[in-house]
């Protein structure tokens, strides 16, 4: 068992891990050095995925993820800059950062990990759950169709914007790796398994 793995603090099957874990194994790959890379991500349940990517980081302000890569990337265009962000946050809150990070089209990698809800704070609905869902702010269903985070951002002229699966994981470790190497703003949403509230 790999240590840092000993120190994972998600829910036992969370694909958070799995995604960090190909994360970890894109860099690897790619001989891309850990003072050569820099994670930025924030709030939520994944916000942890900084913590566990050895390397230079930072966990920014609520919903600020975005924009503090940006501005490491504009200090530092050598760098290699990952932002991490989340169903809520990249595609609610914040989706104003998100479509112009797209139109701006600097050489940042976003990994959005999609559970379809709101996990840390407990089961709410987000701009991704499904129509039929039921979650505590949808005790019926859900009423409204779910954001398509790829069409989004193409229509933002994003050039790279692919779909990715927690626990396909050689496939997403690839995806990954094709998303760094890809020069311009490139977009990975991971449907991330979240056994304790994604239900559907
Ligand atoms: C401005 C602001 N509003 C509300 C919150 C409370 N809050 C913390 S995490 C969260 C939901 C996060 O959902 P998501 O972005 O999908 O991440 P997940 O926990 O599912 O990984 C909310 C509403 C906050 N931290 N900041
Ligand atoms: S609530 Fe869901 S996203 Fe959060 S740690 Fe648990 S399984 Fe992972
Ligand atoms: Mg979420």
């Amino acid at each position: 068992m790999r240590s840092w793995l000993n120190n994972i603090q998600w829910c036992p099957g969370c694909g958070d891990t799995l995604i960090i874990w190909a994360i970890k194994k894109a860099f690897e790959q790619l001989w891309i050095e850990s003072h050569n890379r820099v994670v930025v991500s924030w709030v939520g349940c994944s916000w942890k995925a900084s913590q566990y990517i050895d390397g230079y980081a930072a966990e920014t302000l609520h919903g600020r993820t975005l924009p503090f890569a940006t501005w490491v990337k504009m200090a530092n265009p050598e760098l290699t800059v990952l932002a991490t962000g989340w169903d809520w946050d990249g595609y609610g809150i914040w989706m104003g950062h998100f479509i112009h990070a797209c139109k701006r089209d600097l050489d940042i990698t976003y990994i959005v990990m999609d559970n379809e809800n709101y996990a840390l704070t407990t089961w709410q609905a987000s701009p991704t759950t499904p129509i039929w869902a039921k979650t505590k702010t949808t005790p019926n269903w859900n009423t409204s169709n779910p954001f398509n985070p790829i069409e989004i951002a193409k229509n933002a002229w994003c050039s790279f914007a692919k779909t990715a699966d927690s626990i396909k994981f050689m496939e997403m470790v690839e995806i990954i790796k094709e998303a760094i190497n890809h020069k311009w703003f490139s977009l990975v949403n991971v449907h991330q398994a979240c056994p304790s509230f994604k239900r559907w």
